[in-house]
């Protein structure tokens, strides 16, 4: 019988690109004002090719990687191993990977991404497809709220909900006292009232104390859900909160991975799990945090590290996949962007955003644009991100 040739990982290129953002992004820990995203492209034997994204948020103020530690884990460790290697066995580049590089999990995303791409591509599938198949075409979208100015906020706000783009925002606090957070959150579900949903990221900036006042203040405020309160390792305490407060606690920098997962699940750290694919390792892992939260009866929300178009059309085929996502997501990476780098924008509308059609993850760059952001075609770079 003739054998058809197996498909080799032929060179793994990276590059970073420094996009601006359209306003200051203020979070608890660094305003950004550009995004960094790193980029992979995967050429294969036969010709074909995946693209993949690893991007972080805040140069090393939310996690451990940095963008320039990510591109050099890919260059330097992860490349030359799977160089070589079977492209049509993800299973087992994950597995290799997973046995030579610890930890680096936005590394290894931003690669198994372009594998399943490439192999989408080469079956002529989606992602989607080669996770057991899509349930939903469009997914509930939500929009973060972090100008760092109150009446700014609620203006966005109301823009939003009158072009039916977002009915679902998050507000970013912790950068100031607890009362003077409770008292922006307050001020901004008055202003939007049922027309939309409420929900706060602390990005882990609250000792247990001050947490105890900002939820009781938060749920009489209308406020639905906080996410990470405190910092990621303080199980007990997120226990303690989601266990004494009607308003829901959402775990999101508790959760690097499946162990992770088990951890807050048996630590009842959590009413519901923000998965984000980079945080988690990967499509695959995210996968597992995704089923692991279903068993234990946990609400589902889809997080973002506020990719580009690329890594958000990456989560979209994943969270196609999910049943239910109680919480909905916040995939709109690609809207905090000055500019698109997909030919093809991701649609936003009516409140949702849509699942994109084609090939592998369904999306391709624009050459301009990548050719115009690389950090390496060297223009000068604004902050990245800073107080
Ligand atoms: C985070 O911590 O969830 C997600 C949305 C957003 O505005 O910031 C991110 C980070
Ligand atoms: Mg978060």
């Amino acid at each position: 019988m003739w054998n058809k040739p197996v498909t080799k990982i032929d060179q793994i290129e990276t590059m970073i690109l420094d996009i601006p953002t359209i306003r200051g992004h203020v979070l608890s820990m660094a305003t950004m004002r550009t995004q960094v995203a790193v980029l992979v492209l995967v050429k294969f034997s036969d010709g074909s090719e995946g693209i993949g994204e690893g991007t972080t948020i805040g140069g090393l103020s939310y996690g451990p990687e940095s963008p320039e530690g990510i591109k050099l884990a890919i260059d330097a460790y992860i490349a030359p191993a799977l160089t070589g290697r079977d492209a049509d066995n993800v299973n087992g580049a994950i597995q290799l990977i997973d046995k030579l590089v610890k930890g680096n999990r936005i590394a290894k995303t931003a690669v198994e991404i372009a594998l399943w791409d490439g192999l989408g591509k080469r079956l002529g599938v989606s992602v989607a497809q080669l996770f057991g198949g899509a349930v939903h075409e469009r997914l509930p979208v939500a929009w973060t709220l972090a100008s760092g100015n109150s009446e700014t906020d609620i203006a966005e706000a109301h823009k939003m909900i009158e072009t039916r783009r977002h009915n679902i925002f998050k507000l970013k606090i912790g950068k100031r006292s607890v009362r003077e957070d409770v008292a922006h959150v307050a001020r901004i579900k008055q202003a939007v009232g049922d027309a939309a949903s409420v929900r706060v990221d602390v990005n882990t900036a609250w000792s247990l104390q001050d947490a105890r006042w900002g939820l009781k203040g938060l749920q009489d405020a209308g406020c639905e859900l906080v996410e990470q309160p405190v910092p990621a390792r303080y199980r007990r305490a997120m226990a303690e909160l989601a266990s004494g407060y009607e308003i829901a606690v959402m775990a999101d920098e508790s959760l690097n991975g499946p162990e992770d997962a088990l951890d807050v699940v048996n630590a009842k750290a959590a009413d519901v799990f923000a998965v984000k694919v980079a945080q988690s390792g990967g499509l695959k892992r995210a996968s597992e945090v995704i089923a692991i939260a279903q068993a234990a009866g946990l609400g589902l929300y889809g997080g973002t590290m506020l990719e580009t178009g690329l890594g958000t059309a990456a989560a979209l085929q994943l969270f196609a996949t999910v049943e239910t996502l109680d919480w909905g997501t916040e995939f709109f990476g690609p809207l905090l962007l000055t500019d698109e780098i997909l030919a093809e924008p991701i649609i936003y509308r009516d409140f949702c955003v849509e699942i994109p059609k084609g090939v592998g993850i369904g999306a391709a760059l624009d050459p301009d644009k990548i050719a115009f952001f690389r950090r390496d075609a060297g223009r000068t770079i604004t902050a990245v991100a800073g107080e």
